[in-house]
């Protein structure tokens, strides 16, 4: 497949039957400001790699799928002068066929990821539905790409400039397994809890690695475990909801729609915020790319 180009680590380490985690890199490109994207993709593999496992960040590289990249290429993919694009899971063709740069969102990254026979996937905050979606019919393709991609996505809930209820309710809708890691609350990205309760909670890495396992056999979905940031790590309330406001007012005068939207509101938070949510994203994706790896041994173990 030319198309498609694994690490040589990577592949070795599935042939073996080891455990491997994939990262997104629109995270990277579209949602983390320089230089801190950079480094918390230096950070979430060296994170994986302590868990014990092998880190596999995906992207398209001149229309090559992209298993697992080295810090120099991910620079150049990050190089605003390289304009590489946010790709789904839909524009993965297209972006092969046209010899194209991009990061790849969750949806993008769990398809690829699945592709090339990895099962665990860490992010940051799952895309979900946005509010307002009623009229725009914004939901992001996150949702349905898990609905039918049996990858298991470490994220710290979704955003919360999103419809977090009407979220967990497509969720629902999709089959999409849902626990929270050491939590009953469903989390709210920067804060630990969104105000919506969870009806499973798992306590170990092992736990969440055989749920997937079980469910595996009767059902083609992914399943998601959400873990919350760190209680000490996460935004102060009232500094996350007047921040939340004015992102969302922002988002709203600009005019931006569909893919757009998530970037500017993200960015918004962190210039309100003056980088504190840049720090709260940092060490939440940081975190779950470690959960992903535990969880990841344990996937392998029982696979073995
Ligand atoms: N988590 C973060 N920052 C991000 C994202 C996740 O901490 O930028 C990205 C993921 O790639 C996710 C995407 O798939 O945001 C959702 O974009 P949209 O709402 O356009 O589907
Ligand atoms: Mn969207």
């Amino acid at each position: 497949m030319p198309h498609l180009a694994i690490d040589d680590e990577v592949a070795t380490a599935l042939a073996e039957g080891r455990a491997v985690v994939a990262l997104e890199t629109t995270i990277v490109v579209h949602g983390l400001p320089a230089p801190h994207n950079l480094e918390v993709a230096a950070e979430c593999e060296a994170a994986v790699r302590a868990a014990g496992a092998v880190p596999a960040t995906i992207g398209v590289v001149q229309g090559v799928l992209t298993v697992g990249m080295g810090p120099s290429v991910l620079e150049e993919l990050a190089d605003p002068g390289r304009h590489s694009a946010k790709l789904s899971a839909r524009d993965l063709g297209f972006a092969v066929a046209t010899r194209s740069d991009g990061a790849t969102t969750v949806a993008g990254t769990i398809a690829v990821a699945h592709y090339a026979g990895i099962a665990v996937m860490a992010t940051g905050g799952l895309g979900g539905v946005h509010r307002g979606a009623q009229i725009t019919y914004d939901e992001s393709a996150d949702l349905t790409a898990l609905s039918r991609t049996p990858v298991l996505v470490v994220a710290s809930g979704v955003k919360s400039i999103l419809d977090i209820g009407a979220t967990i309710e497509r969720l629902d809708s999709l089959g999409v397994p849902v626990a929270g890691y050491r939590t009953s609350q469903f989390p709210g990205f920067y804060r630990r809890d969104s105000g919506f309760d969870l009806d499973w909670r798992v306590e170990s890495p092992e736990v969440a690695a055989a749920a997937f396992a079980a469910h595996r056999n009767w059902s083609p979905t992914g399943l998601l475990i959400a873990n919350p940031v760190d209680e000490d790590r996460q935004l102060d309330a009232t500094v996350h909801d007047e921040a939340l406001a004015a992102a969302l007012a922002h988002a709203a005068a600009s005019g931006v729609t569909g893919k757009d939207v998530t970037p500017i509101v993200l960015a918004e938070f962190a210039r309100f915020t003056a980088g504190a949510s840049v720090r709260v994203n940092r060490d939440l994706v940081v975190s779950n790319a470690s959960v992903a790896a535990q969880i990841a041994v344990a996937v392998a173990r029982l696979s073995s």
